[in-house]
């Protein structure tokens, strides 16, 4: 600790990486305010930043491994607990194979340098296929174009929106995430000062805050998104503003050889879809052409419906043909200090698939919608491997994932399920063993994942807040103490290689990748160039300047060219074509939402963030509301989809669309068989109780947890 007992850090809770000003008085952190020194975000925080302090104080997080004896919860000592794990672990693949071993990897990994860093060498200990993460429910989308486009799934473009005129958001509310696939700490800003110079335009099925800030808001039917965009691309061709500009000389496809796809899509035709005034579209696409800088961006809502990868290729291709893709002020490659995408898998697709559905793999990891049928489908023949264990690592699928009740009776029917993690949550209370590592302050921080997208190049690096209690354990050496045991290094090489790794600890692997990265020994503002020592002495982080262009370096293939490959994407049209020849007949869409002070399943044990008013409430429109016959606030539905129902309290309101019905995610804390106490009490239902495990972007294998058909009764 520094003698003034001021501690500098950045937040790791979301994406945006705010740089945090701690406060510490004995041993206990006293108050967390943002740090206007940070040159990223300048003073911001969002009330979630509280929660780290919540989170090292919770009398509700493990410190201890746990084992479970007789449906009773045991602590044990790491050494017996990592023996133990391995040991279940190993006994399951001995007996049904390798491919019986399943692992979940939720998102809080993206948010740890340590798990980032070992979590790979154990999965491949493992030597499952069976490998799942959050990326199926969220951004597979996004690696996947990247991968066919750019050649790297991790090669994703994001808006620099500091430099742009025009901002044109689908689904996406990032005054509520703090932004997403864009790094972007206040944002409200940062889009006030887009508005200024131009336009924010927001589409989205509810008048969310952040298209409360915008200059303007259509609504669009949940789903539809994909017709908009190629009414859009239809324009575009039909009115002659096809302009890709320099990117000509990189695309593989002649842009005008496209225009035939489009054609059938009439701004009217998309109207009818999606409830936006066709001379709206045609507005729309002649103001972005007409900025000095545009930027088209879409997020959540509609990467994670069943339209996704069609959605982001679409959008991906209507920056690139209104020449938007790597200049100033559009969508623009990043130039992280920590680069790691010669050590990531560039993608792959097909290699093998699911068990049960075929559904073919992405980069290693297959969908995660698929988990629970391939642990209860009975085994069909000899070569046929049901999942009979799991590994949960920093992750809760029950409450995350599509149809989290048949995931919960999956979980309840395995062998062995082994969990790292600090809650007993809605998933891991399957466990037989649970390693608790950390909490966030106790170890060291440098954010490999989101500065690769973030709208600025910085960096930032933060030492541990607190010296860890002596018996506890960091992520990454739980996970390589789990590889060892599974697979011990037999050749020299391995051990040494083992025995580097646990040496330099995660700081001393960020410090090689600094010293060989884009700003390391030849960057000359720096004199020897970045590393750990030089950003030690930069606690409030060091700014590396605004996003520069970087075609062709960005590029991947070995033509060096950007691959439209149409053959795969727009094989999807006529998935549209099907969906859109008739009205919908579904009364109500289901739709998810994010809360400024909530964070997916979690930090709902932080008294702090859930106090006040239940935020797990339905919005439902006045219109909706009158036909169900719902009065009042008080007013409670029932919501029935294919595979599941719920009973949740309703709010009327007209900030959804008619016919739309928003519930948040990430609650459900109905079990009490969890640890988190304070966020029993304010349980609220689980959203994928009534996510539809069957529903998927049929391209990605992506999820489809948007826009989801649903049947809503009043209750007495
Ligand atoms: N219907 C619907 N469902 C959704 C979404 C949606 O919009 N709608 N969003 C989806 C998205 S985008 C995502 S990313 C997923 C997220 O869903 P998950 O992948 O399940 O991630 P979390 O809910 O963040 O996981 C929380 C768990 O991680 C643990 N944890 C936190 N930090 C650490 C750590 O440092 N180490 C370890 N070992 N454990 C830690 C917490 O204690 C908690 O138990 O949810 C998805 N689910
Ligand atoms: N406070 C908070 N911050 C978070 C998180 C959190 O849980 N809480 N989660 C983090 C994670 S893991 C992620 S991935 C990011 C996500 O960050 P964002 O993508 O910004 O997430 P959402 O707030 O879910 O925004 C999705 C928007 O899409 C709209 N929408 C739903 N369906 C459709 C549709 O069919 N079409 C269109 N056009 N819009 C639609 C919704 O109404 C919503 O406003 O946020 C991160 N930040
Ligand atoms: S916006 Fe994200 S990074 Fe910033 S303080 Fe809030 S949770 Fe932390
Ligand atoms: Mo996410």
């Amino acid at each position: 600790m520094s003698a003034a007992n001021t501690h500098h850090r950045s937040c790791n809770l979301c994406e945006a990486m705010c740089g945090i000003t701690i406060s510490v008085e004995d041993q206990k952190i006293t108050s967390i305010k943002g740090d206007p020194d940070d040159p990223f975000s300048r003073g911001h925080i969002c009330p979630k930043a509280v929660a780290l302090k919540d989170l090292y104080d919770d009398p509700d997080r493990l410190r201890t491994p746990l084992e479970k004896r007789d449906g009773e919860w045991h602590p044990i000592s790491w050494d017996e607990a990592l023996d133990k794990a391995a040991a279940g672990i190993k006994r399951v693949q001995s007996e049904y194979g390798h491919n019986s071993v399943g692992a979940y990897l939720g998102n809080p990994n993206a948010h740890n340098l340590g798990s980032l860093l070992m979590g790979p060498p154990l999965l491949r200990a493992l030597k499952t296929r069976n490998r799942f993460s959050a990326t199926s429910v969220d951004q597979l989308p996004h690696h996947l174009v990247s991968w066919k486009l750019f050649g790297h799934q991790l090669r994703i473009p994001v808006p620099d929106i500091d430099r742009c005129d025009h901002f044109v958001m689908l689904g996406a509310n990032p005054l509520a995430s703090n932004g997403s696939i864009m790094s972007v700490p206040d944002v409200k800003k940062r889009l006030r000062a887009v508005s200024e110079r131009g336009r924010v335009t927001v589409i989205d099925p509810r008048r969310s805050e952040t298209a409360n800030i915008a200059d303007v808001h259509h609504f669009i039917r949940p789903g539809s998104d994909a017709t908009l965009l190629l009414a859009m691309l239809n324009h575009l061709f039909e009115s002659g503003q096809v302009r890709p500009g320099v990117l000509s000389a990189y695309l593989d496809t002649d842009p005008q050889s496209l225009q035939a796809y489009f054609a059938p899509w009439s701004a009217e035709r998309a109207e009818a879809a999606t409830g936006i005034a066709a001379a709206s579209i045609r507005q729309l696409v002649d103001d972005f052409c007409a900025a000095d800088a545009a930027v088209l961006y879409g997020r959540m809502g509609v990467s994670v419906q069943t339209f996704g990868t069609l959605c982001q290729y679409l959008i991906m291709l209507f920056n690139i043909l209104t020449g938007r893709l790597d200049a100033p002020g559009g969508l623009m490659f990043t130039t992280p200090a920590a680069n790691i995408l010669a050590q990531t898998n560039p993608g792959s697709m097909g290699r093998f698939h699911s068990r049960v559905r075929k559904l073919p793999e992405f980069g290693g990891e297959l969908p995660v919608s698929t988990l629970a049928e391939d642990i209860l489908t009975p085994r069909q023949n000899q070569d046929d491997t049901p999942i009979r264990a799991m590994f949960l690592i920093a992750g809760n699928p029950v409450v995350s994932t599509p149809n989290g009740d048949q995931l919960d009776r999956a979980l309840a029917s395995l062998d062995f399920v082994v969990s790292i993690d600090f809650y007993i949550n809605e998933s891991n209370r399957h466990a037989d063993i649970i390693l608790p590592p950390v909490s966030p302050v106790e170890r060291a921080h440098y954010d490999l994942i989101f500065h690769l997208l973030a709208v600025r190049n910085t960096a930032r690096y933060c030492p541990p807040l607190f010296d860890k209690p002596a018996e506890a354990r960091y992520d990454w050496e739980i996970l390589l103490a789990l590889q060892e045991r599974l697979a011990p290094a037999k050749t020299l090489k391995d051990k040494l290689g083992r025995r580097a790794m646990s040496l330099l600890g995660p700081t001393g692997m960020v410090d090689l990748l600094l010293r060989n990265g884009s700003y390391g020994a030849g960057f000359k503002p720096f004199g020897q160039g970045l590393s750990i020592s030089r950003l030690k002495r930069h606690p409030h982080g060091v700014d590396l300047g605004p996003l520069k262009p970087m075609l062709p370096d960005a590029l991947h293939h070995k033509d060096g060219k950007i691959h439209l490959d149409t053959a795969f994407f727009l094989a999807d049209l006529q998935r549209v074509e099907e969906t859109f020849a008739q009205p919908s007949a579904h009364k109500m869409v289901l739709i998810g939402r994010r809360h400024v002070r909530s964070n997916n399943s979690w930090l709902h044990n932080s008294h702090r963030l859930v106090k006040g008013k239940p935020r797990c409430v339905a919005l439902i429109h006045p219109n909706d509301a009158e036909r169900l016959g719902l009065a009042g606030d008080s007013a409670r539905v029932k919501v029935r989809s294919r595979v599941g129902e719920l009973e949740v309290s309703a709010s009327i309101s007209d900030e959804v669309m008619p016919g739309v019905i928003s519930i948040p995610h990430g609650w459900g804390h109905d079990k009490d068989d969890t640890s988190w106490k304070t966020a029993q009490a304010h349980a609220g239902v689980n959203l994928n109780t009534l996510t539809d495990d069957q529903a998927l972007d049929r391209l990605s294998g992506n999820a489809a947890l948007n826009g989801i058909a649903v049947d809503v009764q009043a209750l007495a």
